[in-house]
Parts: C-alpha cells; structure tokens; sequence
C-alpha cells in the first residue's frame, strides 16, 4: 500500500541558475528523480510580483538585495507535480542557509550563498496553490 500523495508544487530556478548554465543540471535532477515537469516557462519578475510572493520576508534586512537580485534576470517558472512533490522537492532543494544544505542536495552541491541560492521551491501544498496561481494564472 502507497500512502503517498500526488501533488503539484511551484519551482522556480532564480536568476543565477540562468546565468550559470545551472538550469539543465538542476531539471535533470527533478527529471531523474520521477517528478513530472507539467508546465515550464521563462519570466521576468517586476517588484510587485516579488513583494508579494516574499510577504513573510519583506520587513527582513536582506529584502532590497533579494529583489534587487531576482529582478537581475530571467528566471525559469515551472509546476512540478508527483508523489509528495512539496517536501520531496525542498529536501531535493537542500536547506535555506547554504551552508547547512548537505551535499548531494542542489543548493548544497551548487550555492555558496544565502541570496543566491539558485532556487524555490513552495513549502506548503496551500502555498504551491496560491504560488502555481500567482505565476501561471490557474
Ligand atoms: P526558502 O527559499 O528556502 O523557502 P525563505 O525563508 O522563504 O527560504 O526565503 C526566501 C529567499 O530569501 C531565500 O531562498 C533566499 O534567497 C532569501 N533569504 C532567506 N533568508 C535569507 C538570509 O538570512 N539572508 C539572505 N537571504 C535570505
Ligand atoms: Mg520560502
């Protein structure tokens, strides 16, 4: 008996994993572990989008280099969906903080950087929703 769930989760590689040629290495790894990649597109964030997907961090001292960051490029949106895809795709993601992202994990392998750190990924199913919502409109 399987008692995992299907769900679906926002992920989003940042501006950095476009500038550094990350984006096929980190989509192999979602790939290869079985997560379906259901919709892909590039985007560019303005800051009204980001200050509302960065609400719980905005009052944060690091907010006005987080945007000034994630408005420096396009950055790659997609929904990702299968079994426990919330959490199976942030301990794939790795920790927050770089350096307590444990290697084999993306951040962990790939971020040397807090700010930086290459991707999203939602943390809640009610968040992947209200995220999937806000950046692909359904
Ligand atoms: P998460 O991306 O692992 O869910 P959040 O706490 O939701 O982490 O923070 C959103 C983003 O804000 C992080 O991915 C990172 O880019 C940035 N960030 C979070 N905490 C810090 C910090 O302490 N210093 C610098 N940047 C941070
Ligand atoms: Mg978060």
């Amino acid at each position: 008996m399987t008692t995992e769930k299907t769900e679906r989760t926002y992920i989003m590689l940042k501006p950095d994993a476009l500038k550094r040629g990350l984006i096929g290495e980190i989509i192999a790894r979602i790939e290869k572990k079985g997560y379906k990649i259901k919709k892909i597109k590039t985007l560019e964030l303005d800051e009204a989008i980001l200050k509302e997907h960065y609400a719980h961090i905005a009052a944060r001292p690091f907010f006005p280099s987080l945007l000034q960051y994630m408005t420096s490029g396009p950055v790659v949106a997609m929904i990702v969906e299968g079994p426990d895809a919330v959490l199976g795709m942030r301990i794939l993601m790795g920790a927050t903080k770089f350096e307590e992202a444990l290697p084999g994990t993306i951040r962990g392998d790939y971020a040397f950087c807090t700010t930086e750190n290459l991707i999203h990924g939602s943390d809640s199913p009610e968040n992947a929703e209200i995220e999937i919502a806000r950046f692909f409109g359904e």
